[in-house]
């Protein structure tokens, strides 16, 4: 039998030399880091300790006084370059984020892209950071509001979008003016620095950018206390589990920081009686399998019309029962694998609880693809007599509940009645039906689709969620402004002093 350890383990060091990673970054290290595709161990990095975070933060500091004085059309021109960059090296980065976290080559790929479509939009961005000018109640005055760049962004990424994320932040945050510090994921330390030598290709393109304007910090989670207590970051976007978000938000409110929280969903998609079935089973599959239930944004609750349920419902547990599960490098599967054997328990324990309080469980076995260091599952469809146990906590894990509603208001009031607010959608062709859903009183999450599922959002809407979600808003639409500061201006061009609401103060 070829050893595939020691091929993915070579593939992925030839990958990191490609992309420009030196070997020192990533030959020895006392930190492993353990491909999900078959368990071998592609590398070993060395982490930071939490008391060199001040002064890689210092650097950032110092990298940002330089870069706010750039004007921001230049400033695109760097985001520019590394969108160049990240199209060179598509190929490379899409493998090895496949190789680090286990995703299907499309995936691997898309994940590129959609840091490609990011650099685009803020390259545009650059010429676009509008102020306002604003009516002045005084005469021979003007009001106008203006945004700054305000200092260093700290960015906390998860496993699941190891390279995207980063991208979202720093491709906004750059052209905004500001220093950008990354903490990842403990589990994609890799394709984060893959993605940090490609920043430097195009910053060495770019010619003088200052040094210290991206920086990356693997470590611990100390490391990322050091970065979300500094008080010369005034900006912390942090993408991961509602538990870590609360932890990151409580610590950056005592200073008055800004956080940007993109936390755990819970996402639904109601199934009306004028949906067309066909779209809808296409959708769901994608929206509750794909990535191996592993998105923010992963279909989690199916609310199914009793009208449909009978038609639809067997039809999914069909197409759960046959959907491909295997080797994301080796195979055209769809569903790869959990990132690790604590994905794996959390699901079972789920799987438990869901069984404990009612539910019928179809799938959700173990499947035996590369052995027992790596957890590959068929995804699970739960049919459940109500939203109760698991089904209002965020497994990250293909775990689909399902339920059956009478009126739309029943199911609105269930696809709400979970702590989490980050996708929803819905699935008809009765227009009123659809934007009631759409309407103050519908959907209460960040994103409400109609015929299509919650995940697979393109760059150019912003990107997040209510609740416990965390209300932060990433990517594209106006995103930008919660990495810049805003300044009110008032200018008095006259010979008086007039006050404002008529104020009389004569001396
Ligand atoms: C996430 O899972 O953290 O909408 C982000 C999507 C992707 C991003 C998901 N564009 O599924």
């Amino acid at each position: 039998m070829p050893d595939t350890h020691a091929s993915l383990r070579a593939e992925a060091q030839s990958l990191l030399s490609e992309l420009g990673v030196r070997e020192a970054a990533y030959g020895s290290g006392a930190r492993q880091v353990v491909s999900p595709v078959d368990g071998s161990v592609l590398a070993s990095v060395p982490m930071m300790e939490a008391g060199e975070v001040g002064e890689a933060i210092s650097r950032a500091h110092e990298a940002y006084l330089a870069w706010r004085l750039v004007p921001a059309p230049r400033r695109g021109e760097l985001v520019r370059l590394l969108g160049d960059e990240l199209r060179a090296h598509k190929n490379a980065l899409g493998r090895l984020v496949s190789l680090e976290v286990g995703k299907a080559p499309s995936e691997g790929l898309g994940e590129v892209q959609e840091m490609i479509d990011i650099c685009d939009f803020a390259v545009g961005l650059s010429r676009q950071l509008y102020g306002l000018v604003i009516p002045s109640e005084r005469a021979d005055h003007k009001l106008t509001e203006q945004w700054h760049p305000v200092g260093v962004v700290g960015v906390i990424s998860a496993f699941n979008f190891p390279v995207a994320v980063w991208s979202w932040n720093a491709a906004l945050a750059l052209v905004c003016g500001d220093a950008v510090v990354w903490k990842p994921s403990e589990k994609a330390p890799l394709t984060a620095l893959a993605t940090q030598a490609i920043f430097e290709k195009a910053a060495a393109r770019f010619g003088d950018a200052p040094a210290g304007l991206s920086t990356l910090l693997l470590g611990e989670r100390g490391v990322g206390e050091a970065l979300v207590d500094d008080a010369r970051v005034p900006v912390v976007s942090a993408t991961g589990s509602t538990r870590m978000g609360r932890a990151v938000g409580e610590r950056l409110a005592r200073r008055f920081a800004r956080a940007i929280l993109e936390l755990g969903g819970n996402n639904a998609s109601i199934v009306t009686p004028s949906a067309d079935l066909d779209l809808a089973l296409r959708a769901v599959a994608f929206g509750a399998m794909g990535t191996a239930g592993q998105r923010c944004t992963t279909m989690r609750r199916l609310i199914v019309h009793e009208s449909v349920y009978d038609t639809l419902v067997p039809r999914l547990k069909r197409v759960y029962g046959s959907i491909s599960v295997g080797n994301p490098l080796t195979s055209d599967a769809l569903v790869g694998p959990l990132i690790d054997g604590a994905a794996f328990e959390a699901m079972q324990t789920a799987l438990q609880s869901a069984t404990a309080v009612g539910g019928t469980v179809t799938g959700g076995e173990r499947v035996d693809v590369n052995g027992d260091a790596s957890f590959y599952v068929r995804p699970a469809l739960v049919e459940m007599p109500a939203q109760t146990g698991p089904v209002v906590e965020e497994t990250f894990a293909p775990i689909l509940y399902v339920l059956k509603y009478r009126d739309l208001d029943e199911a609105i009031a269930l696809q709400n009645g979970v702590p989490q607010g980050l996708s929803s959608s819905i699935f008809g062709t009765d227009m009123r039906e659809i934007e009631r859903y759409l309407s103050a009183s519908g959907s209460d999450c960040g994103i409400a689709n109609v015929n299509m599922g919650t995940s697979g959002a393109e760059i150019g809407g912003a990107f997040g969620g209510e609740k416990e979600t965390g209300g932060g808003r990433e990517s594209g639409s106006d995103a930008w402004k919660a990495y810049m500061r805003r300044q009110t201006n008032a200018i008095n061009y006259g010979h008086s002093l007039p006050l404002a609401q008529g104020v009389k103060f004569d001396v």
